[in-house]
């Protein structure tokens, strides 16, 4: 009886504990702006959703990007180089992380990171059957902390960030973020990125207000999890989704808007909302090419190269460490 693949992938699990999560909801709940951080979105209902917002009509970034990478493949693997071992912050469900495979030569090996275990592991499954003899090595972590790679045997790590989830984090934590990826992959190391950039604002609100709600029961989903893993007593249909454009700061918005007075316990606490009061769900900013280009500097990046569709509605990049 030949074992299942899912045994043989050696799954590295550096899970943050439930008890992160209700630390993180009881800290944020008791801010003056109450927030959740974006990453415990994904569990797997939550990564679920995602996976159909990326096909709506109105969420441009994922197809752009998918487009970027098909028209200029041959040089982004050209700069990435034989013999890397591709370490993809994400948990490489997607469609771009085959098109990297398919035409990398000779690959060390695969590292995909992510928080969501679940989906870690079924696209680690699902990779190691369409790419047999390629070593995969998943990483269940919650990579906006510091934490440790397996040794990758002198293998050159070259780091693979898509979908700008860079966008998530606030200017500060983008710069500590990217310190730690040039301590990765080393001196004159790499690192592919997407990065969503700053355009028409009804574009941008469109893709995260669209027509069929489907990024509002994402939004929502949060909630949802908070009730069925920490004994909260939130009521969905008491909050409505709320995103727009801040121009100030160049970021996406996202937020839950309490429609009325009322109370909230998440195990055992109390949280008062009023009416009209949010909750920050994520941020997601927007760069322009110049902003991008200072933010990695100050990380210890350089841009070596920057491709775009022919909207300038996104663009891949191809950072060198200095
Ligand atoms: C996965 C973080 C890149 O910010 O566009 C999609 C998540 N949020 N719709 C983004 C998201 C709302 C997405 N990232």
């Amino acid at each position: 009886m030949n074992t299942p693949l899912i045994e043989t992938i050696a799954l590295t699990d550096l899970h943050p504990a439930t008890d992160t999560f209700l630390v993180d909801v009881h800290e944020g709940l008791g801010q003056a702006q109450k927030a959740i951080p974006a990453k415990y979105f994904y569990d797997a209902r939550g990564s679920y959703l995602f996976d159909q917002i990326t096909k709506l009509e109105e969420y441009y970034p994922t197809r752009t990007e998918m487009g970027i990478m098909k028209a200029h493949i041959d040089a982004m693997i050209e700069r990435m180089g034989p013999q890397c071992l591709l370490v993809e912050y994400g948990s490489g469900s997607s469609l771009k992380t085959r098109i990297l495979l398919d035409h990398l030569q000779q690959p060390a090996g695969y590292v995909p990171i992510d928080i969501s275990k679940e989906h870690l592991l079924r696209s680690a499954e699902a990779l190691a059957l369409a790419y047999p003899g390629l070593p995969i090595r998943p990483i269940c972590a919650d990579y906006t902390t510091a934490f440790q790679l397996p040794d990758a045997n002198g293998a050159r790590p070259v780091v693979y960030f898509p979908g700008s989830t860079i966008g998530n984090f606030e200017p500060e934590e983008a710069r500590a973020f990217l310190q730690r990826i040039v301590q990765i992959v080393g001196a004159g190391g790499g690192m592919l990125i997407g990065v969503d950039l700053r355009k028409e604002v009804p574009i941008i609100e469109a893709a995260y207000n669209d027509a069929q709600g489907v990024t509002a029961a994402f939004n929502k989903n949060v909630l949802a999890r908070i009730n069925s893993e920490l004994g909260g007593t939130f009521d969905l249909n008491c909050f409505r989704h709320h995103a727009f454009f801040n121009a100030t700061h160049s970021r996406i918005e996202m937020h839950l808007e309490s429609l009325g007075d009322q109370c909230v316990r998440v195990a055992d606490r109390y949280f008062p909302f009023r009416y009209g009061e949010t909750i920050l769900t994520e941020y997601s900013y927007k760069y322009t090419l110049e902003a991008f280009a200072s933010l990695v500097a100050s990380a210890g990046f350089e841009v070596e190269k920057v491709w775009m569709d022919e909207d300038h509605l996104f663009s891949v990049q191809y950072l060198v460490a200095r």
